[in-house]
């Protein structure tokens, strides 16, 4: 392509990015916005299909069959998610193997917060208000991201994600209104999946090597920050309501800003979980690993009867 090509499709991007039309995966796109959405989609997809673990973890010691019932389809949803950020993924030229292969050696991340333990019932109920309230609060403006393939899948799990933070939301207010063995229950957990929770929206945006860029192409619409803030604003009257306390003395109601100040974020345990070093990285990644080597089978099967489909003559009505 001859530069003058070139600068003529980078106009037509920018000037497509300007006027908050979608990218999709034909249009000419720069390198550096195809690998940024790899990055952050295959990411993605990844925290999805770890993020089934520490809830897994619980489906056999769920209370009642109405709670196991629940607990069940949202981790099979989690899988579904998953399986959206994949295909989207693809879409921008890699597959599904390069970025399981990738995931599984260790050269791309998933979220931080499923390096975790599920200690206690009142985990999984944490999980849901905290967690997916964060990662719902993070993806709704990702419904907007410039990517036309990842903004319409982000539409249908946010739908899910809401089912998701209610069910976890009405799980602690259970066990909050229960006897004061289950209330503490649900205080410990809490108190354990706060701050991990705020670690999911990313370093400050002074430290975040990608947010500017990333928004200048309308991939993020907010910075880290303010997400985070956001957030916190949304729990604080929800935990009164739940009857729960939220494990930070510094919070508090700041008139001027019209937000709550909240305290420092330990962020060199943040970084620690990056590295690798959380309570169960090493489990995480080594479940996923046996899980994928276990399910061979079935990634066999199925392409040896796609191989087969392809190869037998159609019938007159078109099936095969
Ligand atoms: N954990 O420049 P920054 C779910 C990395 S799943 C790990 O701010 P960016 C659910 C970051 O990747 C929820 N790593 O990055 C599932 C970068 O490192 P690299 C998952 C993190 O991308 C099952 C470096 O730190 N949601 O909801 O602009 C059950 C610098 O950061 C984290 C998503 O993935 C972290 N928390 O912004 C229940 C949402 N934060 O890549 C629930 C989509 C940062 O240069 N992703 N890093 O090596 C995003 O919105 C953005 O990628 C982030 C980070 C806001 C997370």
């Amino acid at each position: 392509m001859s530069p003058t090509d070139e600068a003529a499709l980078q106009s037509a991007f920018d000037a497509a990015i300007g006027a908050d039309e979608r990218i999709e995966p034909r249009d000419w796109m720069p390198d550096g916005y195809r690998a940024t959405l790899i990055r952050q989609i295959a990411q993605h997809a990844h925290s999805e299909i770890i993020g089934m673990q520490p809830e897994a973890n619980w489906i056999t010691r769920a209370p009642s069959l109405r709670r196991k019932a629940i607990l069940m389809a949202k981790v099979q949803d989690e899988a579904g998610h998953g399986l959206y950020l994949y295909s989207a993924a693809e879409t921008l030229g890699v597959s599904r193997d390069e970025l399981l292969d990738k995931l599984h050696s260790g050269r791309q991340k998933y979220s931080s917060i499923f390096n975790y333990p599920t200690l206690t019932w009142a985990d999984v109920g944490a999980i849901g208000w905290l967690v997916d309230g964060a990662a719902i609060t993070n993806q709704v403006p990702l419904c907007r991201c410039s990517y036309g393939p990842y903004a319409r899948a982000m539409v249908r799990v946010c739908k899910e994600e809401s089912f998701h933070q209610r069910q976890g939301y009405e799980l602690l207010l259970a066990l909050s209104r229960g006897t004061p063995a289950q209330h503490a229950m649900a205080q410990d957990a809490v108190d354990r999946w706060w701050w991990p929770s705020l670690m999911m929206f990313g370093p400050p945006d002074a430290e975040s090597a990608h947010s500017a860029q990333s928004m200048a192409w309308k991939i993020k619409r907010h910075g880290n920050d303010e997400l985070r803030q956001r957030f916190v604003d949304i729990c604080v009257p929800q935990a009164e309501a739940l009857g729960l306390t939220l494990p930070d003395p510094d919070l508090r109601w700041n008139e001027e800003r019209g937000s709550h100040d909240f305290g420092e974020i330990d962020w060199s345990e943040f970084q620690q979980v990056l590295k690798g070093n959380g309570p169960c990285n090493e489990q995480r990644i080594s479940q996923r690993r046996r899980a994928h080597e276990e399910g061979a089978w079935v990634r066999e099967a199925a392409a040896a009867y796609a191989r087969k489909r392809a190869a037998a003559p159609s019938n007159e009505d078109g099936r095969r």
